[in-house]
């Protein structure tokens, strides 16, 4: 780096940024007038960037480190982040400059920022959330890491062929992450296999875990930028790196390629994220990056303890972990591994800290989706830590035992070993038992968890429930993906709503401003122009930005009922074949969101809507009034793209299904209005805005619990001439003519073994469905007014609101205030050998 620069070096103005973008071009990448590809110019820009976020961030840990702080540890194997580079330049306060700087040189900052691939290192909403978490710790001042694995591969790339989806690799990395600090001297060795070694030592057992296997974590960290620039915390990411010791036996034995080989092979761990989502597999190596990871982060929190010099009863007074569902829960009995095996506490003292020091947040309500590992993968794999599990499990069900003295039933489902033909290990029951909290994300979610989940365990331990009820960061989902929607907002009730999202209900009377309202509407339609560029862009699809946008993205799930939204799009297929529809604008029925590849259904949904959208799409007489679109390759981008550009939501899962969602809280805050069942946090989101406001239909989760044992298709389709004609159609094999049968197993769960209950809801969506097409096609004012008012509630879905409850609950954190320093003044300083 040249000298000349350096007293402007941190100076947020353009010139210092168009000059540290020209050096990184040339000095970091070597790139002139004939190597300088979009690529390098964006790479030279984030390495701009960076530098201008890396002061603050060696300040932040400083002054996190000599206050003593508490810090947070928010422990996931998923972080779905998206871009940085926009979110990092506004988090700085750096747009315009940036802008200017890159115009001055010719070019522009937004088609630089297009050339970032997603960090997609997450399935959907859990993933989705703890990034948004990281985005509010950050902006809140609460000292904390994110942990989790750099996986070399994220969640695939989706391509849809002849209406089937596909499946490609995601290797986001390829032209390196300039986002990243890979930090070489960060590294923990992690074990595997082997045995356990028991030493009878002044009269007190002394177990020693032998492994038989090694693999290296090297930890890799990105700079999460709070809002305004002064606190950033750290993203540490684990990357599995093979030792460089060899396998003895081979070694000796003379097989030298054969050592390097299976050294090789230990790198696989962070190779790639598993995509399925709800439905859990025993994958072998997926209990390995588990454990992994877990192993990592628990090394990295304790050697940061220990320069604190404290008595290890201390530790829940300077951690605190919050396992991101069960996935890393190994945590549990890791942390007593440490703290028994090579620390020597006794269990009594060991087991009060590690209680104190974990909380756990549950995610499903789907039984089929908690993790069991089968006890003998865990005896070959964690020897140790079956051991451990055990003398858990049996400590805690003498306890038990007393809540429940006459019933057996009761403590066989509060037991961490499943018994039956192959025993199985609960990770739910261990996380409860081995953490003081237990949380679930929406109201309808926590109390289903008590009441149907873990009844037993709400009786053991009442007090260890609780709620926290999800949020998203607005300043993603509405200063960034929607700049003009956000500075109305700004401009009429100011802009303080970026970081105390409370103000937005500020928002309120300007429902009843005429011209709020038109504006309200102009955005939109921009917004729409925009969604269809990009679009277009993006999939090759062209579609029409003066239709009502209707848009389900999330994944593909059939307890998230694509399939309800398919058959209502039929029904109206016929209505217009058969000239019987009226007050009804054009509608474009948008469907996005990837099928985990093993899920068979799911695949088949993606083909049905497919088929359904060649046929009405090659329709002339049809497509005037509705047409339908799969994108393919939903993801984070794309989301932000499209929410800002949505008429109608559509929420409308199985009530009892869906734990939250968060995609719901999106749309609204972007002035969309719902279509939902009163399912996760879109019962609250009515609660807060008025089911006036909202097109809510169908069953309840109760209403749906109470109807399971006597639920019959045939009754709820014969009754209804419409739904029966639907069906009929389907059955005939109109979508399917030159595929015979492919549909076959949808027609099958939706007639057979329906536990998602299609037909006892499709007669209230259809009506409520026509409801919104009636008021956006014959009133978009009343619609708009109904917009904003929706806008003006949403206050309670910050993900600022979600970690202040937290921090005040759970973790019992405090803010620690950085200030923000203009200029680097003591690089020489640090650089200097000490
Ligand atoms: C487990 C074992 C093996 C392989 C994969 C998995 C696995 C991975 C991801 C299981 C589940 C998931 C993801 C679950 C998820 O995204 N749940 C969603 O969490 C959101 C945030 O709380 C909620 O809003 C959604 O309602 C919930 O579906």
């Amino acid at each position: 780096m040249g000298t000349q620069e350096q007293h402007t070096r941190f100076s947020p103005t353009k010139a210092a940024i168009s000059l540290d973008f020209a050096e990184h071009l040339k000095y970091s990448l070597d790139a002139d007038e004939f190597h300088n590809t979009d690529i390098t110019r964006y790479t030279a820009l984030a390495y701009a960037i960076r530098d201008r976020i890396i002061h603050q961030w060696h300040k932040s840990r400083e002054t996190q480190r000599e206050t003593g702080s508490k810090r947070v540890y928010y422990l996931s194997l998923e972080f779905l982040m998206g871009r940085a580079m926009t979110n990092n330049i506004i988090n700085l306060g750096l747009e315009n400059e940036v802008k200017d700087a890159m115009a001055d040189l010719g070019y522009a900052y937004e088609e630089l920022a297009e050339v970032e691939p997603d960090a997609g290192l997450g399935n959907g909403g859990l993933g989705r959330l703890a990034a948004c978490f990281l985005d509010s710790l950050a902006t809140l001042d609460i000292p904390s890491y994110g942990y989790g694995i750099r996986y070399n591969y994220g969640i695939f790339k989706q391509q849809v062929r002849n209406g089937w989806q596909t499946e490609q690799p995601d290797n986001w990395l390829r032209h390196g992450n300039p986002w990243e600090i890979a930090r070489e001297d960060i590294i923990f060795t992690v074990g595997f296999g082997g045995e356990v070694r028991t030493l009878r030592e002044s009269g007190r057992d002394q177990y020693t875990w032998i492994s038989a296997d090694q693999v290296q974590g090297v930890a890799y960290d990105m700079p999460i930028v709070g809002y305004g620039g002064k606190t950033v915390n750290t993203l540490r990411l684990w990357s599995a790196k093979a030792t460089d010791e060899f396998n003895f036996q081979e070694f000796n034995e003379g097989d030298y390629v054969e050592a390097v080989r299976s050294k090789i092979l230990a790198e696989n761990l962070s190779q790639v994220l598993y995509p399925n989502d709800t439905l859990y597999m025993g994958k072998e190596l997926r209990l390995k990056q588990q454990y992994f990871f877990v192993a990592c982060s628990l090394a990295d929190i304790v050697r940061r303890f220990k320069r604190q010099e404290t008595s290890w009863k201390e530790l829940p007074k300077f951690a605190a972990i919050q396992l991101n569902d069960t996935h890393p829960s190994l945590a549990i009995p890791e942390l007593m591994r440490i703290l028994i095996d090579l620390e020597h506490l006794e269990w009594e003292e060991a087991w009060d800290i590690t209680v104190r020091t974990m909380g756990y947040t549950n995610h499903t309500l789907m039984p089929e989706a908690l993790e069991k590992w089968p006890l003998t993968m865990l005896e070959s794999i964690l020897p140790r830590h079956l051991q451990i599990i055990f003398e858990i499990n049996h400590r805690f069900l003498q306890h038990a035992v007393s809540f429940f003295p006459l019933r057996p039933q009761a403590i066989e489902r509060l037991s961490i070993v499943e018994e039956g033909p192959s025993k199985q290990i609960r990770m739910a029951n261990l996380s409860i038992i081995g953490s003081h909290s237990t949380n679930g994300v929406a109201e309808l979610h926590s109390r289903l968890l008590t009441e149907r989940m873990f009844p037993e365990f709400s009786v053991v331990f009442p007090d260890r429930f609780n709620n926290k009820t999800n949020g998203i960061t607005q300043r993603r989902w509405l200063l960034d993906a929607n700049p003009l929607l956000a500075s109305k907002i700004s401009e009429a009730i100011g802009d303080g709503w970026i970081t105390d999202y409370e103000r937005i209900k500020d928002l309120e009377p300007f429902a009843e401003d005429a011209n709020f309202r038109t504006d309200f509407l102009t955005i939109k339609q921009k917004a729409k122009e925009h969604a269809v560029e990009f679009i277009k862009k993006d999939c090759g699809l062209i579609l029409r930005p003066d239709s009502m946008f209707d848009v389900q993205v999330k994944r593909i799930h059939e307890y998230k009922r694509q399939l309800l939204n398919a058959l209502n799009i039929i029904l109206l297929y016929q209505r217009i074949k058969e000239g019987r529809i009226q007050d009804f604008s054009p509608t474009t029925f948008i469907f996005g969101g990837k099928a985990a590849p093993g899920y068979v259904n799911a695949k088949l949904i993606i083909k049905l809507i497919n088929n359904i959208a060649k046929v009405i799409n090659d329709d002339s007489a049809v497509r005037e009034l509705i047409s339908v679109h799969f994108l393919p390759n939903y993801r984070v981008t794309m989301a932000e793209r499209l929410i800002p550009a949505t008429d109608l939501s559509e929420q409308i899962s199985t009530a009892g299904f869906e734990a939250s969602g968060t995609g719901n809280m999106k749309f609204m805050c972007n002035g969309a209005l719902t279509i939902g069942t009163m399912d996760g946090a879109t019962v609250e989101m009515a609660e807060e805005v008025g089911r006036q406001h909202m097109f809510i239909f169908g069953h309840s989760a109760d209403e749906i619990e109470r109807m399971r044992a006597q639920y019959d298709p045939y009754e709820w389709i014969t009754r209804d001439p419409e739904i029966r004609k639907v069906m009929d159609l389907f059955l005939s094999g109109y979508f399917n003519v030159m595929e015979p049968h492919i549909f076959d197993p949808l027609r099958q769960s939706l007639l057979n073994e329906d536990r998602y209950f299609h037909f006892a809801d499709l007669r209230s969506y259809a009506d409520s469905h026509d409801e919104a097409t009636f008021l956006y096609t014959n009133n978009k004012d009343a619609w708009a007014k109904k917009a904003i008012l929706n806008i003006a509630a949403s206050g309670k879905f910050s993900s600022d609101r979600t970690i202040m409850e937290y921090a005040n609950d759970i973790w019992k954190t405090r803010r620690v205030p950085i200030d923000r320093d203009q200029s680097a003044s003591s690089t020489l300083k640090a650089a200097r050998k000490k």
